[in-house]
């Protein structure tokens, strides 16, 4: 009993460690006059402007590349095979690091095909690719002088990462470097600072980590933006110092580089937004494997973010087994894409290639799928940002310049699309995209409007852009109620 109860709490204890770094951050905004000084604290108020970051919000839609060693045994470990994420299994077996590294020897992914994995992401109309360089195992996908777990060490001996960048980079996709700071295999890593030994200890961690990410900038000059993990131990929060440090070296040795917030803790150890509420980094990284509220939440749109999500309930790396999860349709992807961009946030899709180097089909399909939508209704998207106007129960508002795109997933009974338009905002005209012509518009009330559905309905989401008007002066027929 006492043991059951034992593991219980362990168990709680390591999910909590999963979502704790996810749902901590929060935004406390301190009146001007009572921010206190920081000397690591955000670099900046408010959204980057430059051209760098302002594709990095133009492309919208990303993937995720999660492969690693823990795609090999693909969450099954000595028999039994492990419900939670699959690049976590060696902490969910408690395997020790060598014997993990053992896995090297078979790391061999025959059908591994950069070119094959490029054209599939453009197939998709990702823009740029999140690809993990380095997972929480320790193993580089690079061939890291500064490390013995490294693709060169393995009887494949490539280097993936090189290979990929490369593959993306021709196909116009913009390559962005996943990087875990915690590394269950290198001996200086340490969780907190206890001791005088723990302290010398992390220090030469952070110069390997320094180290690292050094190569990796000069190695891949072309990589668009670091997006940190594994940053939420106490060791990290007490060396707020280093995670600015990083922040500064990167940008100095890529002009325009974006790092997402989760690398940054402040000078009180305070993660994601500075003690004065702050984001720190360019852009919020928190939404993962979720989305703030459409309504609710609207003060996402203050700042740049970007969600990452994946297929199944929480599988990055490979799993063998996804009937132990609900997968999401490529429909309900969909309509987290648009969701996220209706806030003004990007989109990162996961997917978890399997140890040979291809795709599982579910992913291989979902590819498709996406990029078809993609393909035909895509102008709602890249580019685009939070619109500002009421939701609607039919789905989405996006908007690039002067246009704003309804993206409608729930067709309602009554075939109008009920619009609302802000003050001074008319609604001149209705469009379906993608070839479909006109639809009709009726002015119900004051900045009211039903939008007719196209003669045939689609069967798809669709997506109408509207053309909006200033209203300008003139007698006001509406009246309100007398109550
Ligand atoms: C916890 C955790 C990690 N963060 C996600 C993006 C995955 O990499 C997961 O393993």
């Amino acid at each position: 009993m006492k043991t059951h109860f034992l593991r219980i709490t362990v168990c709680l204890l390591l999910q909590a460690a999963v979502w704790l770094p996810t749902f901590s951050q929060t935004q406390h905004l301190l009146p001007a006059d009572q921010e206190i000084p920081l000397e690591y604290g955000a670099e900046r108020l408010g959204k980057r402007t430059d051209a760098a970051m302002q594709k990095f919000r133009d492309n919208r839609l990303g993937a995720f590349i999660h492969w690693g060693l823990y795609a090999i045994p693909g969450g099954e470990w000595k028999g039994k095979v492990y419900p939670g994420a699959a690049e976590w299994l060696k902490s969910w077996a408690e395997v020790p690091a060598n014997e993990w590294m053992e896995l090297m020897k078979q790391w061999n992914p025959q059908n591994f095909d950069a070119k094959a994995w490029a054209r599939m992401a453009r197939k998709m109309g990702v823009k740029y690719v999140k690809i993990t360089t380095k997972h929480h195992e320790g193993f580089c996908l690079w061939p890291s002088q500064y490390s013995e777990y490294t693709v060169a060490q393995t009887p494949y001996k490539k280097d993936i990462l090189g290979e990929l960048v490369k593959a993306y980079n021709d196909e116009g996709i913009d390559v962005h470097f996943y990087f875990s700071v915690m590394d269950w295999s290198h001996p200086d890593y340490r969780y907190d600072i206890r001791s005088e030994e723990d302290e010398a200890a992390f220090r030469r961690f952070l110069e390997f980590t320094d180290n690292q990410l050094k190569e990796l900038a000069s190695r891949y000059p072309t990589v668009k933006d670091f997006w940190f993990d594994g940053t939420w131990d106490a060791s990290i929060k007490k060396n707020g110092w280093w995670t600015a440090h990083v922040e500064k070296m990167l940008k100095e040795m890529l002009p325009g580089v974006t790092v997402n917030s989760r690398l940054r803790a402040d000078d009180y150890g305070k993660r994601h937004f500075d003690s004065n509420g702050h984001l720190m980094g360019d852009y919020e990284s928190g939404y993962e494997r979720r989305l703030p509220d459409p309504v609710k939440d609207l003060k996402v749109t203050r700042w740049d973010w970007e969600a990452c999500m994946t297929v199944p309930e929480n599988q990055w790396g490979y799993h063998k087994d996804w009937s132990l999860s609900y997968v999401k349709t490529p429909l309900e992807v969909l309509e987290r894409i648009v969701h996220a961009v209706s806030m003004g946030g990007n989109m990162v899709v996961n997917f978890g290639p399997q140890p040979d180097g291809d795709f599982r089909r579910e992913e291989k399909e979902l590819a498709a799928f996406i990029g078809r939508w993609m393909d035909k209704y895509g102008e709602c998207i890249y580019g685009c940002d939070y619109a500002g106007w009421e939701k609607q129960d039919w789905g989405y508002y996006t908007r690039k310049g002067d246009d704003v795109y309804m993206v409608v997933f729930n067709p309602p009974y009554s075939g109008r699309l009920v619009v609302k338009t802000p003050p001074e905002t008319v609604l001149q005209e209705a469009v379906l995209t993608n070839g479909g012509g006109k639809v009709k518009v009726t002015e119900t009330a004051r900045h009211e409007y039903n939008v007719d559905m196209p003669a045939r309905n689609p069967g798809e989401p669709f997506v109408i852009k509207l053309k909006v008007g200033k209203t300008t002066g003139g007698t006001d027929k509406y009246r309100e109620a007398l109550t």
